[in-house]
């Protein structure tokens, strides 16, 4: 996330900073917000609605936890400053039917398309205060706080996974590729910032602090991760690689930033 936000700071002149996107605030109603209201100060609003559709099961359809029915959109984006976006890359893992497959099986290949946006209550619905309050409050350690963010259960899609299929589409619906819906870095910011109020209540135990092992889902198996291990961000964005210690306090180097 930091390394995002360095990017148009140090390309483009940028002297922002990366907003986040308070999900409580706009549970009943993202598209009331002012970050998805479609208007030239958003990042574009919902797809164009696309009827008689089905529902989508969340995370996926192997493991069809939860059955979220079509939401408001579901085609391209149509107004906002992203109307005539591309995505190039994926789709790698997607849940929107309608995506044409990438022409390399690695999802690498060259593939312009829209943003497909399917705006949605139900999922929005898990990031109320309510959610964010229990998750904040009712995190005892690192591990269940991770657990009470991100595991999906039937019935249930949990803050985070609730937070990404609020917009769902093309690319917001595809785990490997979301990134490539310029949300996924407002709705991350909003992660980071929910991970440092929990932080905050106990810093001398949850700041350094770190549960799991070195694969998503321990798929496969691997060890337990260690303060110690190097997270690496590729040689092409010219950032030095740092270890989950030097990156588990935002007061620390190479970070330095709150949240207001
Ligand atoms: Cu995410």
């Amino acid at each position: 996330m930091w390394a995002y936000e360095q990017t148009p700071r140090n390309e483009c002149g940028y002297k922002g900073y990366l907003p986040y996107y308070n999900w409580p605030q706009w549970a009943d109603n993202p598209k009331g917000s002012p970050l998805l209201d479609g208007g030239e100060r958003s990042i574009s609003g919902d797809g164009k609605y696309v009827p008689g559709r089905n529902y989508t099961c969340v995370p996926n359809p192997n493991r069809c936890f939860v059955q979220v029915e079509a939401g408001s959109g579901g085609g391209c984006v149509n107004s906002g400053p992203f109307k005539k976006w591309q995505v190039n890359l994926g789709p790698i893992s997607t849940l929107n039917t309608t995506v044409p497959l990438n022409p390399s099986p690695d999802g690498l290949g060259y593939n312009a398309r829209c943003i497909k946006r399917d705006l949605s209550k139900r999922s929005s619905s898990e990031t109320s205060d309510k959610d964010v309050t229990a998750l904040i409050t009712g995190s005892a350690n690192i591990s269940a706080f991770q657990s009470t963010l991100q595991n999906p259960e039937p019935g249930k899609l949990r803050v985070h996974l609730g937070g990404h299929n609020t917009i769902g589409g093309d690319a917001g619906s595809d785990f490997y590729n979301s990134p490539s819906d310029p949300y996924f870095w407002f709705h991350h910011a909003q992660i980071d910032r929910v991970w440092w109020t929990w932080q905050n209540q106990n810093l001398k135990d949850r700041r350094l602090t770190i549960a799991g092992t070195l694969t998503f889902q321990n798929a496969p198996p691997t060890r337990n991760a260690t303060l110690d291990d190097v997270m690496t961000m590729g040689d092409y964005l010219g950032f030095k690689n740092i270890t989950i210690k030097e990156a588990s306090s935002t007061l620390a180097g190479p970070f330095y930033y709150i949240y207001e």
